[in-house]
């Protein structure tokens, strides 16, 4: 049994050696290729897997935050998307972390970054990190950042409708078989704009109608078998608008009835639905360009009561939603609820969300995913967001033990291990 004393340290030495399943990242094995630079991406699609300085810098929080000190009127959108991939770092270098101080989370994130690789963050250029990551191969750089962020296994988001990505799996699919990563569907199109995807899947030899009848949905669920079985996907996902509603009596609730929830508990396997994204309310800023709204939980609620066979991971953008989604959880044990998405993925509201988290649900969710693009992301997005769910976790130890429990290593040992791993683990499991 631990002191009271002795607890917060036992939690933050347990929680910083825990090793890590990623569950939600959008990195990609080295089999999907590397951006290289100068070439034609129109005749030569860019490859998926993202890494080093340049893209560290150009991440698409930083896009965002490099247009607040040099606004469009002084450096329009067009001519930010024109500079080679180098030039648009070196700006966003020079602007907020030379002439500013990078105190946001996404530039503290370069900063943690390259610190815990061993390189001196206060450089005025990128030169030196330039030549520091040429240095390194792709594949043992993998291995390099998954020591350092203690992550074990990485989930990737896999678009089937991104023509880049699909096109990579049908010429091999053995792309997918490094065991480092794990693939998941994403399915966006199917649920956001079926017309479209409807002569999509008839271009592919799933024949399709606008208006989905019986035909359209036995090919749909055709279809999402032959890629779940191509990419060995691990469990289906898709990003919601704010307004998404249930019930509708549209396509999209006929599609997601028939085709997604029947395939997805054919194959046992759980549907992550991230709900609360407006995309491209500034397209000028492509990747930057998307908003937060906050959502309709008494929507999730009436799926998870409809489909009692399914399982669910479920997050959401907006702060005001959180607290109704642990009590959503409270409801219904096919609910699993998870990390703390993109706007959310700050220290003070990683801090509120986690502590709110504990109180309702208890040790039942799964703290944080990193929402990685690129590769060194791993590092800043799990040591900040371990700094922080260990002081969370610290203070609920010493609440229990100050009510009278016994608290022990082991005890604690467990608990960090569900939270970063076994929950994850179970909920696929089903
Ligand atoms: O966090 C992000 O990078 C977002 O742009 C989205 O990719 C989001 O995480 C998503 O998966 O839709
Ligand atoms: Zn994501």
């Amino acid at each position: 049994m631990l002191t009271i004393e002795q607890i917060p340290q036992t939690v933050q030495q347990v929680v910083a050696t825990q090793r890590i399943i990623d569950m939600h990242t959008h990195l990609y094995a080295p089999s999907f290729g590397t951006p290289v630079s100068g070439k034609n991406t129109t005749t030569d699609p860019a490859g998926l897997l993202l890494w080093g300085v340049d893209e560290l810098v150009t991440y698409h929080y930083l896009v965002a935050e490099v247009f607040r000190v040099v606004p469009a009127t002084k450096l329009p959108y067009e001519q930010f998307w024109k500079m080679t991939k180098p030039q648009q770092a070196d700006h966003i270098w020079q602007h907020l972390f030379v002439e500013n101080a990078p105190i946001s989370e996404a530039c503290r994130g370069v900063l943690t970054t390259l610190s815990r690789l061993g390189l001196d963050p206060n450089e005025k250029s990128l030169n030196r990190y330039r030549d520091w990551f040429a240095n390194q191969n792709a594949s043992d750089y993998i291995d390099k950042v998954m020591q350092i962020s203690g992550v074990e296994q990485i989930t990737m988001t896999n678009p089937v409708f991104d023509d880049n990505e699909r096109q990579r799996w049908l010429a091999n699919p053995a792309i997918g078989d490094d065991p480092r990563f794990k693939a998941v569907l994403r399915i966006d199109p199917l649920l956001r704009a079926w017309p479209v995807v409807a002569r999509k899947l008839t271009d592919w030899d799933f024949p399709a109608a606008a208006e989905p009848d019986a035909a359209s949905i036995e090919n749909a669920k055709h279809f999402l078998r032959h890629w779940i079985k191509l990419q060995k996907a691990i469990y289906l996902a898709v990003s919601l608008p704010p307004d998404f509603r249930y019930p509708t009596n549209d396509a999209a609730q006929t599609i997601l009835d028939k085709v997604v929830l029947p395939v997805c508990a054919e194959f046992n396997l759980p549907f992550a639905m991230m709900i609360g994204s407006r995309l491209q309310v500034n397209p000028l800023l492509r990747d930057a360009g998307d908003m937060v709204g906050k959502s309709d939980i008494a929507s999730l609620a009436n799926i998870l009561a409809a489909h009692p066979q399914n399982r669910f991971f479920v997050t959401m953008l907006a702060r005001e939603n959180q607290h109704e989604l642990c009590v959503a959880a409270r409801k219904f044990g096919n609910l699993m609820v998870f990390g703390c998405w993109w706007f959310t993925n700050n220290p003070s509201i990683i801090d509120e969300i986690t502590r709110m988290r504990f109180e309702l649900l208890g040790t039942t969710f799964i703290p944080q995913h990193s929402d990685a693009r690129v590769l060194d992301q791993l590092v800043y997005k799990w040591t900040h967001s371990r700094q922080i769910i260990g002081n969370v976790l610290a203070e609920k130890f010493v609440d229990a033990a100050e009510a009278g429990l016994n608290v022990t290593r082991a005890m604690i040992e467990k608990t960090i291990d569900d939270l970063f791993r076994g929950n994850f683990k179970r909920f696929l499991a089903g």
